[in-house]
């Protein structure tokens, strides 16, 4: 400050009044005037000037002379005299600007002045870069003014194809229900005729079920004796067999036990390793053996208990005797077979035996064995009759049998007449005619569903997301590929591996910024929840949409971990344009363009195709 009062000084001394001066600029107007303001500088008839808020009157020559005469600042437009000063840059060749009278010569070229006159003094040398700024202004001015012009006019016809598709799809919602009242009615008519045909076939069902049960009933009823005596037969038979195994095995465990070792005997010896043969091999014969202990009372009577409720129930039924029967047949061979092995034994025991040996136990198992089979052959002939009287019951209920699987394959397969069985196909029918009907219903359900969730949703301005909405576009960077769907979802694919990451789906309209949440930002789309971010929370994105002719992404950032700022350019956020816009663009085309390259020549990822002039539009679209 000090050099430029110095500074104001020597030029005040000099060169007062002279073109070049302090007061006047080098064209000899008044420094730092505006040109409309230039009228006001000039002396009245008494050679004064009036201050711009008229509360004042001082002489001529007292403006611009560094000294702050007005409240308003008016007397010093080229000087930093006045606080609340202002100085006029003309910036010929860009646009002019008023800058604070601050400024004026502090030494500093002020990029808004652009050519260099608020350093009048020189403190500084300023460079006039006026032609310089104003070209890439005017280069950015038209540019954003194509954009605009084209991204409007594509605009234009988003909006259209929205109202359009709107239309549609109200209609189409009108018109995929009509169908439905008849379907609706026609299924009512299906399931009226399905619940009487359901009757017709639990009649059907009944009836059919009441001819097997009679029929069953009588047989079994008329047979029931017969397989009763079987199944005592059986029953005793199989008790006899057991208990004669186990007398036969006790002789010879008792055999094993008491013999005495000392004499060697062949036969002993032979018949006690078979013995042990016999049950280690026969898992049944082995329980025959364990269970020669002498039972308590007490077992007794629980296994009578058992005997007699297993008799009851059994014989109460004729499938669960006939059953019984089997299983009780099954375990008398199982004996017989047991029996006739021990039975072999003790007879080549008893036959091969030394009787010199004088060994009490072998006599007496030999002994015990000759009895018990002299008492069994006693009683082989009334054992005879109950087996052929057993055998002829057997008979009986095998044929019984027989006859009641033979009567319910019949019922099964042809127990219905003719009209029965139209009935029961016309049933089959109807249900697929009412799955059909209803599967129909449903699919028509679910698309006017889906049409009126669309119609529902918030669009934006004349819904003209409607008319994007799916629409996807990506954008390649080094390690991934990102895309975001308007409406839908965003997603990340890790170029090294394949793999995707899901960053979210479309949730809502950001709100406009100053309105307190009452007005919504159509250009900032958040997606949110999707995959978790380890140590971190789920991903999401802010999808923020600029003015652009054509859909695409320019850049990624993820300011915060797992929460990516992706731009987009799209039409949708481009002001609308009038009716005259496509004439403005077809003249553009005609006249040959004040830009070096036409902006629809700079694809995507910002490269052009004219490698001249690439970098001065980078530099232009970069700062748009
Ligand atoms: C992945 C990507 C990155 C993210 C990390 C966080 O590598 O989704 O964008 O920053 O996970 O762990």
């Amino acid at each position: 400050m000090l050099h430029s009062k110095i500074a104001y000084a020597l030029i005040l001394g000099l060169n007062c009044f002279v073109a070049g001066s302090i007061k006047y600029d080098s064209q000899g107007q008044i420094r730092g005037a505006a040109p409309s303001d230039l009228e006001r500088y000039v002396p009245d008839q008494d050679g004064m000037f009036s201050c711009f808020d008229g509360k004042k009157k001082i002489p001529f020559d007292r403006v611009n002379d560094d000294y702050c005469d007005c409240e308003d600042g008016s007397d010093e437009p080229g000087t930093s005299a006045c606080n609340n000063g202002r100085f006029y840059c003309k910036n010929v060749g860009h646009e002019p600007i008023y800058i604070d009278s601050s400024k004026i010569n502090d030494g500093i070229c002020d990029i808004e002045c652009c050519d260099g006159s608020d350093e009048w003094i020189g403190l500084v040398k300023c460079p006039n870069v006026c032609a310089e700024i104003g070209k890439k202004t005017r280069l950015e001015t038209e540019l954003k003014r194509k954009t605009e012009l084209e991204g409007g006019l594509a605009k234009s016809q988003l909006k259209i194809k929205a109202k359009k598709l709107y239309e549609e799809l109200k209609l189409s919602s009108i018109e995929k229900s009509k169908p439905k009242e008849a379907l609706n009615k026609q299924l009512a008519e299906v399931e009226k005729r399905k619940s009487e045909l359901e009757k017709s076939e639990k009649e059907i069902s009944e009836r059919k079920n009441e001819a097997a049960e009679k029929e069953k009933q009588k047989l079994t009823k008329d047979n029931l004796s017969v397989a009763i005596s079987l199944r005592r037969h059986n029953f005793a038979r199989n008790k006899l067999i057991n208990s004669r195994l186990q007398t036969l095995s006790k002789i010879l465990n008792d055999l094993e036990a008491g013999h005495n070792k000392e004499f060697d005997d062949a036969a002993v010896t032979n018949a006690i390793k078979a013995f042990n043969d016999a049950i280690d091999s026969n898992f049944r014969l082995r329980i025959a053996v364990e269970n020669n202990r002498e039972l308590s009372n007490e077992d007794k009577s629980s296994n009578e208990e058992l005997e007699k409720n297993n008799q009851e129930r059994e014989e109460a039924d004729f499938d669960a005797c006939k059953l019984s029967i089997e299983s009780y047949a099954i375990s008398i061979k199982g004996a017989e077979d047991d029996l006739s092995v021990l039975s072999y034994i003790l007879e080549n025991l008893e036959k091969n035996y030394n009787r010199n040996f004088h060994d009490l136990a072998v006599k007496g198992a030999a002994a015990e064995f000759v009895k018990l089979t002299q008492q069994w052959n006693d009683s082989a002939n009334s054992d005879m009759e109950q087996q052929i009287k057993a055998d002829k019951w057997k008979a009986t209920v095998d044929d019984v049998a027989a006859k009641l699987e033979e009567l319910s394959k019949e019922l099964s397969q042809k127990g219905v007449t003719p009209e029965e069985d139209a009935i029961l196909k016309e049933l089959t029918q109807i249900k697929d005619k009412q799955f059909s009907l209803k599967n129909e219903i449903t699919q028509i359900d679910n698309a006017i569903n889906s049409i009126n969730e669309d119609l529902g949703m918030d669009l934006g301005p004349d819904n003209i997301f409607l008319a994007v909405k799916g629409n996807c576009s990506s954008i390649e960077l080094p390690e991934y590929i990102y895309e975001v769907c308007i409406l839908g979802s965003a997603s990340q694919k890790v170029i090294k591996d394949g793999s995707h990451l899901n960053l979210g789906k479309f949730d809502y309209f950001a709100e406009l910024e100053g309105h307190n949440g009452t007005v919504k930002d159509y250009n900032k789309h958040m997606y949110t929840n999707g995959a978790h971010c380890w140590n971190g929370p789920n991903r999401s994105v802010h999808l923020i949409i600029e003015c652009g002719p054509e859909f695409v992404l320019t850049s990624v950032s993820e300011p915060e971990k797992c929460q990516y700022q992706i731009i987009m350019k799209s039409p949708t956020a481009c002001p609308l344009v009038d009716e005259n816009a496509s004439n403005e663009l077809a003249e553009d085309a005609k006249e040959p363009s004040s830009l070096p390259i036409e902006a629809d020549q700079v694809d995507a990822k910002g490269t052009s195709s004219s490698p001249i002039e690439a970098d001065q539009v980078d530099a232009v679209k970069d700062e748009l």
